[in-house]
């Protein structure tokens, strides 16, 4: 069992870990707080915990998942465990369990009370449209259906009890969404904001089930959940706070632009219109978003769900393969491969399978064992020492990629490239130079 139950649990073992900081000055929503999230990922202070939020009673959380340490920190293990981890509990689920009372509906706003000013929605980025929820995971099922799903969707604020929602192309909510539609109807969605920080890594997950599923197997424990007030779908009952909504059938409206994961503005989007039945929430609420073109944006949506994909297909082709990653400086279309190589070909095909494992892809860096893949330093190092650029790096043009990617042409067509930095067989300095490790407290006085 896990002491982690929520995000307050979450944030008493980030603060005793050094990985969060307070910020007692009150700051305004218009973009301050956007500043102060992602100056505070650039100088790795720790997830940054706003105390005082100008016009609203809410506190609110950036940054949570920033960082690699504070995801091994959420899972509960090392930043090497990460990946296998995952595997494993993909394979393992646990089904939530229901409960009948939870905090998260201790306090309950219903009909022409609710108002999505009391919460504060952030402005993120200097040239964002306006105050977008993206800190919000989107719990929902197809109509008549049991098994729910857990997703990110960007929403804009359109209104007291209105919103803009950006689904994408092959979601699982595209797809509950389109058959509501079809018949006309709308669909019932809960949106949860502030909650345990496995159901923030859930919901980046691609899986052919409850997300949900997936958080209970890595905390060993079914995930309690409660019926939202106004519709029949279940949510975590230690949610900070739930925003009950429908998605509205046959309209469209513009979106947008906000910072992406490319760390590019996207462009304004027509998008479906959401209508909001209720706001449920903890007492004293803790209020937790995601800046938009952030590590952390990139860890959720582009890192930490699809290693255990390139992990799967690079063990594939070769057993040489120690660890994968996608490094977020890379916006989730680097991928960087550690392994022992028994072969001087293998290095290539590892790249190839890297390559192919998941559509966003695109360039792949294939080193040696004593390289640091988590650290960009020990990378550059090995493509400065290790590659002979007219024998180890290939291109595949005319490939799929992201349409997001400034590379890319509007359907996602680049030119992927892989890079074997491994030492070569015939290079000349063949042993690195490596210190033995000392404990500096020894040395300073
Ligand atoms: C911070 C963040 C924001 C995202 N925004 C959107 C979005 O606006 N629209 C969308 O369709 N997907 C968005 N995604 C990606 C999806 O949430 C992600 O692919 C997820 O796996 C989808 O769930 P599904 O596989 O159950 O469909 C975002 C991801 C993250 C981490
Ligand atoms: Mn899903």
């Amino acid at each position: 069992m896990s002491s982690i139950k929520d995000l307050r649990t979450f944030m008493e073992i980030m603060e005793k870990n050094s990985q969060m900081v307070h910020i007692e000055r009150e700051v305004s929503i218009n973009h301050e707080i956007g500043n102060v999230i992602r100056a505070c990922e650039n100088a790795n202070t720790g997830a940054p915990y706003f105390e005082h939020v100008a016009g609203s009673s809410f506190s609110l959380i950036g940054g949570v998942l920033s960082s690699m340490d504070r995801i091994a920190l959420a899972m509960e293990c090392t930043k090497e465990e990460i990946v296998g981890k995952l595997m494993v509990a993909l394979e393992n689920p646990i089904a939530p369990v229901k409960v009948e009372t939870a905090p998260c509906q201790e306090n309950i706003i219903l009909g022409e009370d609710v108002d999505l000013g009391i919460l504060p929605i952030p402005i993120h980025a200097p040239k964002d449209g306006g105050a977008f929820i993206t800190g919000g995971v989107i719990v929902s099922k197809e109509i008549g259906g049991i098994k729910q799903n857990l997703s990110f969707q960007r929403m804009q604020v359109k209104g007291k009890n209105k919103l803009g929602i950006m689904i994408n192309e092959w979601r699982h909510l595209k797809e509950f969404y389109d058959e509501a539609e079809k018949e006309g109807k709308a669909l019932p969605i809960s949106i949860v904001i502030g909650a345990d920080p496995m159901v923030y890594v859930g919901a980046g997950l691609r899986y052919n089930g409850d997300e949900l599923e997936v958080v209970g197997s890595i905390r060993k424990e079914a995930v309690q959940v409660i019926k939202s007030i106004t519709n029949d779908i279940y949510v975590p009952a230690t949610a900070e706070i739930v925003v009950e909504a429908q998605i509205e059938p046959g309209i469209r409206e513009n979106e947008g632009p906000l910072g992406e994961f490319t760390g590019h503005y996207s462009e304004p989007w027509p998008s479906p219109i959401l209508t909001v039945t209720a706001i449920t929430h903890r007492n004293e609420a803790i209020y937790q978003t995601i800046a938009g073109a952030s590590f952390e944006h990139i860890n959720l949506g582009g890192v930490v769900p699809r290693e255990p994909l390139v992990m799967k297909h690079c063990t594939y082709v070769s057993s040489g393969v120690k660890d994968v990653h996608l490094a977020p400086y890379g916006s989730g279309f680097l991928a960087l491969v550690k392994m022992k190589k028994s072969n001087p070909g293998e290095p290539k095909n590892v790249a190839m399978a890297a390559m192919i494992s998941y559509v966003n892809i695109k360039n792949v860096i294939v080193v040696d064992e004593d390289v640091d893949i988590y650290n960009p330093a020990d990378i550059l190092w090995a493509m400065s020492n290790r590659v002979v650029p007219e024998k180890d790096i290939f291109y595949v043009p005319h490939s799929q990629g992201h349409e997001l990617d400034p590379t890319s042409d509007n359907r996602g067509v680049q030119t992927k490239m892989g890079i074997d930095a491994t030492l070569n067989e015939d290079s000349k300095g063949l042993e690195r130079v490596v210190y033995d490790p000392v404990d500096l407290n020894k040395y300073f006085s």
